[in-house]
């Protein structure tokens, strides 16, 4: 299973490291054929290599468009070593097998991320690199393909170990990965076109992912898992820079992202805000005059739950902030920026993780939420409907003062980030109590409320935190009683879709009940 590499031809954009690997080979013996660019590399480093036009007998025309596309190449790449009939042919045409194979791609991702045209763009999708990637891949019982340069150690070590051979295993591991490589880059010039065109392909999109680490495990430690990433270029957990703290586990990474979407509501420039999640569910969030004022009125909302959360705020982390967080057990700490005082003080916490974005997503942009079902899966947009946009109608008596309202507003940003059936109860820019993912609205709504009392209980205060809170709900009261329950609860104003069969009955009974309560006309289911 051992093949013995004689001949290889190096064509790559990025010329990152090319130079000592091309050296390791030329001592090994084996012959180097090489592109324009990466010719002149290797040339001026004083290797001995050949050019293509030479093999091909044929110029680099039409601006590079044309330079490997030629059987003298794929006849080389492609022929069954062992094959008669491609022997003969190798012969008849003066064909010369390639064994090993190093191609990195025009940088088409790169160029579109840097803001380019369109002409830049097109001419930065590379043809013959992914033709010759994949014949090289098919053919891996005879040859090598290389499409990453972190894979020339590798290479190297087989050749060390096997002198001046490679094994099928690392063969068929690099062609896997060859693949995986062509089709993650026609899946970036898709979605390129697609997003010029005002067409939003979410399949295409998921297909666009790259392996950013492999994990130890997923949801439990039985399930194997990985963490990819996509070309989405939206600030967040995929993107961000670790700063510290151990490697983030499957459900960090879940629920710091439910996190950091949710504080991506408010905006820095009106308000400083703070979410702490668990289980991927918000169990505090608030705004407030600053991060940490924000953080003690997030924190109040559960206290109990907080303990190994997830911390998410939308502006730098602050000295002052960070100091208040360590005291409590935090898996992650996640935001834009982190002034040197925070970054020194979450250090001294060494598995905390401290992840910054660089900025906030903006939660009116599009994109892709995938979700697997047996034998298939579902694509959908995200939700990025923000209640500011909504036409909210008044539908009491009373319409709700300019304080309900601002908590209306609030506890309906919330709302769309809690697992459905999501009640959430808020006062002054701070949630009080939060019902999350039961099967029925009522309960949710009875979980909520007994939190705010705990709450309240472990606040020292009498009164529950829901006495003269208002109550949002992800989706219409299908019936009067879990509104209901609200009032009971000393809620005053409600903010829902509206849109029940039962509409009237609910109106009427907050009418009766004295709330205040607007319809939004949108719904934030979230499964
Ligand atoms: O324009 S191409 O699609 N036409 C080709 O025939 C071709 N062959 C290799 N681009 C082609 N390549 C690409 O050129 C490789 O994938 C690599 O990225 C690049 C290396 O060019 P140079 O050696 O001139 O720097």
């Amino acid at each position: 299973d051992l093949k013995r590499v004689t001949r290889a031809l190096l064509s790559v954009s990025d010329k990152a490291g090319l130079v000592d690997f091309a050296r390791a080979l030329h001592e090994r013996g084996v012959e180097l054929l090489s592109t324009g660019g990466t010719r002149a590399a290797l040339a001026a480093a004083g290797l001995p290599v050949r050019d293509v036009s030479d093999v091909t007998g044929f110029p680099e025309m039409m601006d590079g468009r044309v330079k490997t596309l030629h059987p003298k190449v794929h006849g080389g790449l492609l022929a069954i070593r062992e094959n008669p009939e491609h022997q003969a042919a190798m012969l008849a045409h003066g064909i010369a097998p390639i064994d090993l194979l190093v191609v990195n791609l025009y940088p088409f991702e790169a160029t579109v991320a840097a803001g380019h045209g369109e002409d830049e763009c097109i001419e930065n999708i590379d043809i013959g690199g992914p033709a010759m990637i994949r014949a090289a891949a098919k053919n891996h019982a005879d040859v090598a393909v290389v499409v990453d340069v972190a894979d020339y150690g590798a290479v190297l070590a087989d050749l060390e170990a096997h002198g001046g051979a490679v094994t099928r295993t690392l063969r068929r591991r690099l062609a896997h990965k060859a693949y995986a490589r062509t089709a993650a880059y026609d899946a970036a010039i898709s979605n390129w076109f697609g997003g010029r065109l005002g067409d939003d392909t979410p399949v295409i999109r998921a297909l666009g992912g790259t392996l950013a680490e492999p994990m130890r495990y997923g949801e439990n430690p039985h399930q194997a898992a990985g963490f990819y990433r996509t070309a989405e270029s939206r600030p967040g957990v995929a993107t961000a820079r670790q700063v510290q703290g151990k490697q983030l586990s499957y459900n960090n990474i879940n629920d710091t992202d439910a996190a950091f979407e949710c504080v991506a509501e408010f905006d820095p420039a009106r308000t400083a805000a703070v979410v702490i999640v668990k289980h991927a569910n918000p169990c505090g969030v608030a705004e407030g005059e600053s991060l940490i004022d924000a953080y003690e009125r997030a924190l109040r909302c559960d206290p109990v739950s907080a303990f190994g959360g997830i911390v998410a705020v939308n502006r730098t982390l602050d000295g002052d902030a960070a100091r208040r967080i360590v005291e409590i057990f935090t898996e992650v700490i996640i935001a834009p920026d982190a002034t040197e005082e925070a970054i020194g003080l979450v250090g001294a916490k060494k598995n905390l993780r401290l992840l910054l974005t660089g900025g906030l997503p903006d939660p009116r942009q599009g994109g892709l939420a995938l979700r697997t079902v047996a034998g298939g899966f579902l694509a959908q947009n995200r939700d990025n409907a923000v209640v500011d946009d909504m036409d909210l109608r008044v539908v009491t008596k009373r319409p709700p003062d300019a304080r309900e309202l601002a908590d209306l507003r609030f506890a309906f940003r919330v709302a769309k980030h809690v697992k459905s059936n999501a009640i959430v109860y808020a006062r002054d820019g701070a949630t009080v109590g939060i019902g999350a993912g039961q099967m029925s609205r009522v309960d949710s709504s009875r979980i909520a409320a007994w939190k705010a009392a705990e709450a309240a209980k472990a606040a020292g205060l009498g009164d529950s935190l829901a006495v003269g809170s208002v109550v949002a709900s992800d989706a219409f009261f299908p019936f009067a009683d879990g509104l209901l329950a609200a009032a009971e609860a000393g809620a005053t104003a409600v903010i829902q879709p509206g849109g029940s069969m039962r509409d009237d009955e609910v109106i009427r009974a907050a009418d009766e009940a004295g709330l205040a309560m607007v319809f939004t006309g949108h719904r934030h289911f979230r499964h």
